[in-house]
């Protein structure tokens, strides 16, 4: 409520929502999409200790604080090594090459490997030094509007608790083997991670209409992107990246493939209960960041942006 109070009223009927425009402004960035809620499904019950130990963390936590360290238990780690054991018996053929070289280096420095859930604070700590991309632990799925915007400030909203033992290759929402063995890797690439900010300033000062543009573009890259390496396709999507089936169906001759094209693909339906009919697929990061920035600067807001790396923070240009 004390956000809509401040959207920008900008005398057009598309109103600006409310945005951060300093990276401290990340602990308002906190609102969850609740169509997803645990307690009422008991086929898929996530680990509510540790989802009530995030709640707990969020509402005292702010942006910079150490990250908690979690204790898993066995069985949470029984379940993470059941995942990392197929999911990395597939990378060497099917991930990009970026991602095969940041999960060398995860294995190196961030105690990734199959007997040990990687801890946010290392990780996060590892990622600063590579891109700038920070962790910070969150309870859930994040609204599309929240979960953009910090992008913008190099911040990965990632959840810490792991699915549930009793279906250790499907999980109903975002969990810390979706974030670590999908995003991660990919986060700690510089080309990637521009794009992933890129996508992030889009959002700020964009209408509804336009975030729910760029969610889709996302979903379609961030996610579930597949791009050209060396006369071969490979995934970067993280959500290819950490299920086993969908990686293995996204590189067989079933689904279609569309290049990559921010008009066509920000207003493509997408799939989020099946795998994807269609995938898109990138030239290279490059080629892809140039033609998220075409499309970036088409979309109308009533002023422009200029990020400054060395405040975190957003200068707003040309305010009427
Ligand atoms: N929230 N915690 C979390 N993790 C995500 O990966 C995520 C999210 N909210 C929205 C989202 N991803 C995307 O699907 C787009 O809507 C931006
Ligand atoms: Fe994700």
């Amino acid at each position: 409520l004390k956000r809509a109070a401040e959207d920008v009223k900008t005398g057009r009927e598309d109103k600006v929502p409310w945005f951060p425009r300093k990276i401290q402004d990340l602990d308002k960035c906190h609102h969850l999409i609740t169509t997803y809620d645990p307690s009422l499904d008991h086929s898929h019950p996530v680990s509510l200790r540790l989802l009530g130990y995030c709640w707990f963390v969020f509402q005292k936590e702010t942006i910079g604080d150490p990250l908690p360290r979690i204790e898993y238990t066995a069985q949470e780690t029984a379940t993470w090594r059941e995942v990392y054991r197929k999911l990395s018996s597939l990378y060497p053929t099917h991930a990009c090459t970026q991602y095969l070289d940041a999960f060398q280096q995860l294995k190196k420095y961030c105690g990734y490997q199959e007997d040990n859930i990687p801890q946010l604070q290392d990780v996060s700590g590892f990622l600063k030094e590579r891109t700038g991309f920070q962790l910070r632990p969150v309870a859930g799925l994040l609204s599309a509007h929240d979960f953009l915007a910090s992008l913008a400030f190099r911040v990965f909203q990632c959840t810490q608790y792991i699915r549930h033992f009793s279906s250790p290759m499907h999980s109903p929402e975002p969990d810390c083997c979706h974030e670590l063995l999908g995003h991660v890797p990919m986060l700690a690439n510089k080309e990637f991670a521009q794009f992933s900010q890129d996508i992030g300033l889009a959002s700020l000062g964009s209408s509804e209409t336009e975030i729910e543009k760029l969610a889709t573009l996302y979903w379609f890259t961030v996610e579930f992107g597949l791009c050209k390496q060396n006369g071969s396709i490979r995934a970067y999507g993280a959500g290819l990246l950490s299920s086993y089936g969908e990686l293995m169906y996204a590189l067989s001759n079933k689904p279609e493939y569309k290049p990559f094209d921010p008009e066509v693909t920000a207003v493509h339906p997408y799939q989020d209960q099946a795998f994807q009919p269609v995938y898109f697929i990138a030239e290279s990061f490059e080629d892809a960041k140039a033609k998220l920035q075409n499309y970036s600067m088409k979309i109308k807001k009533p002023f422009s942006l200029h990020y400054d790396p060395f405040t975190s923070s957003v200068e707003i240009l040309n305010t009427p």
